[in-house]
């Protein structure tokens, strides 16, 4: 009895995956079909818009097939060393691009002891195509793209999430794909950065740009991607302001609006105490996360606390003080930010914190502590990391460097070995 193994990632079952199981029967007697688990499709290339069950359910009704198992990682090792199948069988999508890893993975393992690896044509017509997009574009549904944060940060070791502030860096967020040694490596969440969405506007990050303004960068975003999006919502203005910023967030589709203790002109953190920048009072802060909450129509939307009392060097206790009464006054998490070039206040709060509240969410912003990796967050409690401007801070010399080099050179050719291909400009954007 020969067996086949192949492994779907869908939430619709098309002809595609019908055409594998009919290859799949031509080859063995036992089909076994693998349904990614939620955390692996998450790694994989989308979200999912149905339950894991719902998923599992689907594939087992699929005729010619033997039997349906969990797999638990994108990577195919534990199937494959577990099942031993004489043949797993692929749509050959696999043969290029990031998913190209995983298949040579798949390969290696089979190969240790004679398994073979069938790639068949992939199905991609005009109906398979179709239920594909109208996959993607549920998942930028407010509905859906809402609650996909507190889905993360349940799901994923740590959100790893990223600053946008235009429809482009939308698209470096949505897109961009590592392989690594685990399979690949994606941007789970966006952070939709104050200090970016003025700079790009060559404004000053002082609550300038207003909310009307920042919501059609929003919306720029949105119409472009499917991640969820946290909102840098600076101080959240007056009290009566901040309960109608709450409504019209969650109804965007917006998953989070982070707000920090500050009053008055707000400046940017990371000037510290060279700028004047006066701390809200806990009371009054307070006063403002309980309006929010209290006005919030949809459980999934969170309102995160940004405590600065370490960027105004307050101290530790006065951090910690503060981040108990915004839990008690119902933040759904805390963001704790610092201005040292190193982590270590970041690890002493979270610790403490975590030995007070073991499940609330915590976001740490490290541009200052850049050294500290992803796996040290984890191991103080953190839950979702914020890249909150590198982008910017990457576009911004690689532009100026092409301005000086035309005007150095009066043409255009010394720049152009720096740039990307006119071809790959006028096809970066997908056409509907
Ligand atoms: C932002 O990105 O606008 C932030 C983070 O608020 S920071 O600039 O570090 O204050
Ligand atoms: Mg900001």
């Amino acid at each position: 009895m020969k067996t086949v193994y192949t492994c779907f990632c869908t939430d619709v079952i098309h002809e595609g995956h019908l055409n594998i199981i009919k290859e799949a029967t031509k080859l063995g007697d036992e089909i076994v079909v693998g349904v990614l688990s939620d955390e692996a499709v998450i790694r994989f290339n989308r979200f999912f818009t149905v339950d894991f069950e719902e998923r599992f359910r689907m594939v087992q009704k699929i005729d010619g097939v033997s039997k349906v198992i969990v797999q638990h990682d994108i990577t195919y090792d534990d199937i494959i060393q577990n099942l031993h199948p004489d043949y797993v069988i692929h749509g050959d999508n696999w043969t290029s691009g990031p998913l190209k890893a995983i298949r040579n993975n798949v390969v290696q393992l089979l190969e240790k002891y004679g398994g073979e690896l069938i790639d068949i044509p992939y199905t991609y017509n005009e109906n398979v195509k179709r239920i594909d997009n109208k996959m993607k574009e549920k998942l930028a549904m407010p509905e859906y793209r809402r609650k996909r944060l507190r889905k993360l940060i349940d799901l994923c070791p740590i959100v790893k999430t990223i600053e946008v502030h235009s429809g482009l860096t939308g698209l470096i967020a949505e897109k961009t794909v590592v392989e690594n040694d685990r399979g690949l490596d994606q941007f789970d969440a966006m952070w939709m950065s104050s200090l970016c969405d003025s700079t790009v506007k060559g404004k000053p990050d002082i609550e300038l740009v207003d909310m009307t303004t920042r919501f059609r960068t929003i919306d720029e975003v949105m119409e472009v991607t499917t991640k969820p999006i946290i909102f840098d919502g600076d101080t959240g203005g007056r009290i009566e302001h901040f309960v109608y910023i709450v409504r019209s967030l969650e109804r965007m589709g917006v998953s989070a609006i982070i707000i920090e203790d500050k009053t008055g002109l707000k400046k940017n953190s990371l000037f510290g105490t060279t700028v004047e920048q006066t701390q809200d009072t806990i009371e009054h802060f307070c006063e403002k996360i309980r309006a929010g909450k209290k006005v919030q129509l949809i459980d999934d939307f969170m309102i995160i606390a940004r405590i600065e009392s370490l960027i105004l060097e307050k101290g530790m206790d006065d951090a910690i003080n503060r981040a108990r009464a915004y839990v008690a006054a119902g933040a759904d998490g805390i963001m704790i930010h610092s201005r040292k070039d190193e982590p270590s206040e970041i690890f002493e709060f979270c610790d403490l914190f975590r030995m007070e509240h073991p499940a609330t969410p915590i976001v740490v912003v490290p541009t200052s502590f850049n050294s500290v990796t992803e796996a040290e967050l984890i191991a103080h409690g953190v839950n979702i990391v914020i890249y909150a401007n590198q982008l910017t801070r990457s576009a911004f010399p690689a532009m100026e460097q092409t301005a000086k080099s035309i005007l150095k050179y009066h043409r255009a050719q010394e720049a152009d070995s720096q740039l990307m291909s006119i071809q790959q400009i006028l096809t970066l954007i997908d056409q509907l």
